[in-house]
């Protein structure tokens, strides 16, 4: 189980969850919200971050380290949060500006650890070798039938005018991210201190607001009954 660590003023925030749940446009919307508020703050994704990190997140998602195995991939993921934590995190917590990702450690754990089978004491190794202590003070798992997160990645897929390819760990079946979806929420159960469940189908503002409930009740430096 994760700690949650203490930095001076600037947070660190991830957003956790399957396919299509909405964690960018969520991420998206709580940098808004903390623009609005004078709070500094940046946008960041897992794999990914960083020139190194997006290097790996491409080789990963084009499906070319797949035959290596669930274990050899959690260790390129690690490799690449490792970067993402000092090149990125870790400088901007430092200089006080809030970090928000779309996917941290909680990712590896839920797919190559609870999904694909990696065992748990490597997974916990490589994220105590990758994170360097910096654990997320708040994590938000967004939760919802994996089904109606496919529709909305079809839509999305239409109005972009995309042909419904997917990377590789959208072809998963659905049973399989039924398992994810549970994989999430145990992880959410082990770290009560740090995560949050909300239910992400609930239309795109509604959830927006809980969020940012949450946020602010968990930072009250935010300023007492933050509203918009
Ligand atoms: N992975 C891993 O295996 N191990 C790891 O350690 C890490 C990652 C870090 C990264 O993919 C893949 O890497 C990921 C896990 C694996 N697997 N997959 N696939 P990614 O970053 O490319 O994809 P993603 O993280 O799954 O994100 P996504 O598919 O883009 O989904 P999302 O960010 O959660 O959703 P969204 O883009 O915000 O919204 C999806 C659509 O729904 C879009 O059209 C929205 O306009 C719409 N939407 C959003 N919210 C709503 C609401 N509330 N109602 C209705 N419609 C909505």
């Amino acid at each position: 189980m994760l700690d949650a660590p203490n930095h001076s003023t600037a947070r660190f925030i991830t957003f956790e969850g399957g396919e299509g749940v909405g964690k960018s446009t969520q991420v998206k919307r709580l940098l808004e919200r903390l623009a609005a508020r004078d709070v500094s703050a940046v946008r960041t994704r897992e794999p990914g971050g960083t020139p190194k990190a997006e290097a790996i997140r491409s080789y990963i998602l084009q499906g070319r380290s797949e035959s290596w195995g669930p274990g050899a991939e959690a260790v390129l993921f690690a490799s690449a949060r490792h970067d993402h934590v000092t090149q990125l995190i870790a400088p901007n917590l430092a200089r006080g500006t809030w970090v928000i990702s779309d996917r941290f450690c909680d990712s590896t754990r839920a797919y190559q650890g609870l999904t694909g089978g990696v065992d748990e004491k490597l997974i916990d190794a490589l994220e105590d070798l990758a994170l360097d202590g910096h654990v997320p003070d708040l994590t938000i798992v967004l939760d919802m039938d994996p089904e109606t997160a496919f529709k909305r990645v079809e839509m999305r897929a239409v109005e972009d005018g995309l042909a419904l390819t997917g990377d590789r760990f959208e072809k998963e079946e659905l049973d399989w991210h039924r398992r994810l979806r549970d994989g999430f929420l145990n992880i959410a159960r082990n770290n009560p201190d740090r995560c949050v469940v909300l239910s992400a189908e609930q239309p795109e503002e509604h959830l927006a607001e809980d969020i940012w409930r949450v946020v602010s009740e968990r930072f009250p430096e935010l300023g007492a009954g933050a509203g918009a």
